[in-house]
């Protein structure tokens, strides 16, 4: 099989990336190791950044998202059982758009399939070939029959246990990497959201964050210790705990339910560079990683998509491969915004266990001039609505 761009993963950056491509006239092939069922299964991400609407748009998959999808003006940041607004359009005109990243997923696959799309699901032992070369291909195995796909280009949107990333050589790339001491235990249920805007609040008993999908469907977050199971921690439990965690009023008014899903996340930060070699390019996930506080993981990988897009656009359209070899500059400059400001969200929120009484009051004091200054609140907004491409 020949291609032009090869795309190795499924996930919502491969989909993207293939759709665009495609609406520009360039032809791509994607390869999945699991099946479209399995991808939709995930329950990740929530709030989508104007460029990311822009891209879904761009790519003609946007009429369910406008139709479904919430608009955010603010978010609540509760502390010492009061809250106060972050206000997006003041601060930055804009605002951010609530729809699950599931269902991002499913449009995308929608549009590929009646597109006529290309994409080779169960696809094992896939490996890439060659990329230092003008001549790159693909091996892979899917029901025990062994395939190959030649391209000009691959593209590595396989996540973060993916292949791709492996392949470029130890002496080429350099990893950045910090792990935090505690993960995220989050649970969907089908009752109506708490608030008609997400709250983050940091507690004494560590973090929380009620957020939402739609007017009857709520995704809750509470801080864990990395060694807890979804299993040790029942549905009572869990209500109960993110009562105590967020500010009273909101635990009055909170419902409560069965919960439909129940899963622990662990919290890391991570950078690769460079995010090209030859001509592999990595994109989201398989190259970085951000704590979900800042809401960033999607929305990073919608940047990618979108400078590696314009690349490939310069390259077939315009015969110029400048987009493309400033790929690895462009996509690293804002995901080190993004990763700052998810590092700086985590802090702000979380207990860590070895913090300190002077660590602690460096927090509130933090979360106190966040209150108080319009500036800092300006910040914040111009970072969570998310920095321009
Ligand atoms: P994905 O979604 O991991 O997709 C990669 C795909 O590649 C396939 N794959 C392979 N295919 C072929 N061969 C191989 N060897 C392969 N290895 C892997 C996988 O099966 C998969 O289908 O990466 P992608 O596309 O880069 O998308 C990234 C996002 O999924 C991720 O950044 C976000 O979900 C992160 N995230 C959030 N991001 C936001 O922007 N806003 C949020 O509110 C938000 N909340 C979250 C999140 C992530 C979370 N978890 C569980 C990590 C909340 C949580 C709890
Ligand atoms: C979510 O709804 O899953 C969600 C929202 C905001 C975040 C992280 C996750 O910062």
């Amino acid at each position: 099989m020949r291609t032009q761009v090869a795309i190795i993963g499924g996930g919502p950056s491969g989909l993207l990336l293939s759709q665009l491509l495609h609406k520009a006239g360039i032809d791509s092939v994607v390869l999945e190791r699991k099946t479209r069922d399995y991808v939709l299964g995930r329950i990740r991400a929530g709030v989508l950044e104007q460029g990311l609407v822009g891209l879904m748009r761009e790519a003609g998959v946007a009429d369910r998202m406008e139709a479904e999808g919430f608009i955010h003006d603010g978010t609540l940041i509760a502390a010492n059982n009061e809250a106060f607004r972050i206000d997006f359009a003041k601060h930055t005109g804009t605002h951010v758009t609530v729809y699950g990243q599931t269902e991002v997923t499913r449009d995308l696959y929608d549009a590929r399939e009646a597109t006529g799309g290309s994409i080779l699901f169960n696809a094992e032992d896939v490996t890439i070939h060659d990329v230092d070369t003008d001549h790159p291909y693909v091996t892979y195995r899917t029901d025990g029959q062994d395939g190959r796909v030649d391209c000009d280009f691959i593209a590595g949107c396989d996540g973060f246990h993916g292949v791709s990333r492996q392949t470029i050589p130890d002496t080429v790339r350099k990893e950045y990497e910090k792990v935090y001491p505690f993960g995220w235990l989050g649970i969907l249920s089908e009752t109506p959201p708490v608030d008609d805007e997400l709250i983050y609040a940091n507690s004494p008993r560590g973090f929380a964050l009620c957020s939402m999908r739609n007017a009857s469907l709520s995704r809750y977050y509470v801080q864990c210790p990395l060694t807890d199971t979804p299993e040790q921690w029942s549905d009572d439990a869990f209500w109960e705990e993110l009562k105590r965690r967020i500010p009273e009023e909101a635990a009055d008014k909170l419902v409560t339910g069965p919960s439909i899903e129940k899963s622990i996340a662990p919290l890391r930060s991570f950078v690769t560079e460079p995010m090209r070699w030859g001509r592999l390019f990595l994109c989201g996930d398989a190259a970085h990683i951000v704590p979900p506080t800042g809401a960033k993981g999607l929305n990073t990988a919608a940047s990618d998509i979108h400078y590696l897009f314009e690349g490939l656009k310069d390259y077939y359209l315009d015969k110029s491969s400048a987009g493309i070899d400033h790929y690895s500059e462009r996509a690293l400059l804002r995901i080190w915004k993004a990763e700052r400001f998810s590092w700086w969200m985590t802090t702000l929120l979380h207990r860590f266990p070895d913090q300190t009484e002077f660590d602690l009051k460096m927090q509130q004091a933090e979360l106190a001039f966040l209150r108080d200054s319009d500036t800092a609140q300006k910040a914040m907004a111009e970072n969570y609505v998310g920095l321009p491409y």
